[in-house]
């Protein structure tokens, strides 16, 4: 065991999830120990304790695992589990952690973002409930790595990461484990396996694409090995470490191909695609693409039909630029609903305390109180399970459920890698300018409120503030903005829109003109382009 001397970086500072940068900056001398040991030394009392490591398979991945295992060992952890090969979907590492009592875990991804060397990289630490480290800690680990000024190592040869076992590095046990095996036993129980399976016997076709990230091999044991879905339905199925040169990220945009299938006429019956960590989920049924927001409804309208959740619902709770789609289904179910800042950490306290059962995301995340992390391979299970049991397809599911609650018709525009001095004025000039707009109209719609969205956690009282700006109308619509927490290069403005419509006869209107003259009025109300010097969004989802 050496202690080697450091210096520290100035730019270690969490976001939204975790560190990530691009692989050249991660690759600097000491950068990647620098934030590991801020991160250990930001815990307490974990001598002889579990850790857990998984990635989802990006290039770094293997190197970076390398370094933590020998650090994880210098600094006194007493037995380390790490998926094969370094993967672990992100929900899979949060089962890992919270079935085996572990202290917390390192999960290694820069999530939807793409891979390869001057691509991105992440790494994400989570507590021992299996989701991501509270604001406290974060912040904890930042104040660190402004003043560090040494780590910890282990100088021993490094891991075989492909043979499944157990090794002694410094002292401590490493186990090298099937990624999948728990994951796949978790599914299993939560879900009605034989209806599903039975479905799929008698002709139901899908499409799920792996998008070459880690829920390939996941997706395979699950869908085609137990559930009995032909060869070939899982696509893109081997993990790369480039993602084949695409973005893993599960939107119209890059899972275009799959969208042109569902649109089709050869369509199967249900597609689906996760992102690079396997948090992340698309919903297509044929003819018919379910946004985030609605698919967070639907679900939790209908996990009474998976025997996980037989017993309903104790809560649900959504980030706040998600649509209220599902503040509706809580409201019929009897249930609280939570608004939470984005981020899945704010999550964690109302799961753990038993308030919320289901949670979920604009951002393409849904998830349940099995794990502590967004889950895609969960929706896509959960989604398939309703359709067993309705017996129905999800175009029809989505349309009886808009006749039922009403339809929020809901668009994110991202206007990426934009100066950061000029969304940030952007920001700021808005929120000067909140006090002022109640009263006023703009394109014709008049607001009632404005705010910028402040969230006081129920559990543990603390306070988070600034976490996105909301305009509301008269009516029930409403813009979001705020800037985002993932990027890595410039700044990236969300632009998040909300009409509610509850009359089912205006349910089949194209989106882009359900919300014409509120994304003119997002525009007039910020002055987007003037300040962006950008006339449309690089991507709308
Ligand atoms: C992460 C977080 C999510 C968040 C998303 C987008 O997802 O876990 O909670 O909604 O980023 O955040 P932002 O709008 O700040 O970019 P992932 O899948 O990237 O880990």
């Amino acid at each position: 065991m050496k202690t080697v001397s450091t210096t520290p970086f100035e730019d270690q500072k969490p976001g939204t999830s975790g560190l990530r940068k691009k692989v050249p900056v991660f690759q600097q001398p000491n950068y990647v120990e620098n934030f590991i040991q801020s991160v250990f030394d930001s815990l307490e009392d974990f001598t002889g304790q579990t850790l857990v490591i998984g990635g989802d398979g990006r290039f770094y991945n293997r190197e970076v695992i390398q370094k933590a295992i020998k650090m994880a060992a210098a600094n006194g952890f007493g037995r380390l589990l790490v998926g094969q090969g370094g993967i672990l979907s992100t929900p899979a590492a949060s089962n890992v952690i919270r079935k085996n009592r572990a202290f917390g875990g390192l999960i290694l991804s820069a999530s939807h973002n793409p891979g390869g060397p001057n691509e991105d990289f992440g790494i994400k630490y989570n507590i021992g409930n299996g989701g991501p480290a509270p604001e406290k800690v974060t912040e904890a680990i930042y104040a660190r790595t402004r003043v560090i000024d040494s780590y910890k190592i282990c100088e021993t040869p490094d891991v075989d990461l492909d043979r499944i076992g157990r090794v002694e590095v410094g002292g401590m046990d490493v186990e090298v484990i099937d990624p999948v095996a728990d994951y796949a036993a978790l599914m299993e129980e939560l879900f009605d396996f034989r209806a599903i399976k039975a479905m799929i016997a008698g002709g139901f076709s899908l499409t799920f694409d792996a998008m070459h990230a880690v829920t390939g091999p996941y997706a395979q044991e699950i869908l085609e090995r137990r559930l009995g879905a032909p060869a070939g339905s899982v696509r893109n199925f081997v993990p790369l470490e480039d993602f084949g040169g695409h973005h893993p990220d599960p939107n119209l945009v890059h899972a275009r191909e799959l969208y042109e299938l569902m649109m089709s006429a050869e369509a199967p019956d249900f597609g689906a695609a996760s992102d690079g960590d396997g948090d992340r989920n698309l919903i297509i049924g044929r003819g018919i693409f379910v946004t985030p927001s609605d698919s967070l409804a639907m679900l939790a309208a209908n996990a009474h039909l998976a025997p996980a959740y037989a017993s309903g619902l104790k809560g649900i709770a959504r980030s706040m630029p998600t649509s209220r789609a599902a503040d509706r289904v809580a409201e019929k179910l009897g249930v609280e609903l939570y608004e939470t800042p984005t981020g899945w950490k704010f999550f964690g306290n109302l799961l753990d305390a038993g308030m919320v059962t289901i949670c979920g995301e604009e951002s393409a995340g849904t998830g349940s109180d099995h794990v502590r992390e967004k889950d895609g391979l969960w929706a896509v299970l959960l989604w398939l399970n309703i359709l067993a049991k309705r017996g129905e397809s999800v175009q029809a599911i989505a349309e009886g459920h808009w006749k039922e609650f009403g339809r929020n018709y809901y668009a994110r525009h991202d206007y990426e890698d934009v100066a950061s001095d000029a969304a940030n004025s952007l920001i700021t000039e808005l929120r000067e300018k909140l006090d002022r707009l109640a009263g006023t109209s703009s394109k014709g719609l008049v607001i009632t409120t404005a705010d910028d969205f402040s969230y006081l956690d129920p559990v543990d009282g603390s306070t988070s503030a600034n976490q996105g700006i909301r305009i509301l109308f008269e009516g029930g619509s409403r813009i979001v903005y705020r800037l985002s927490g993932t990027g890595t290069s410039g700044a990236t403005l969300r632009v998040y829109i909300e009409r509610f419509e509850p009359d089912a006869a205006k349910h089949d209107v194209a989106t882009g003109e359900a919300l014409a003259d509120l994304i003119a009025a997002a525009d007039e109300i910020a002055g987007i382009r003037a300040k962006t010097g950008r006339d449309k969004p690089s991507v709308i989802t």
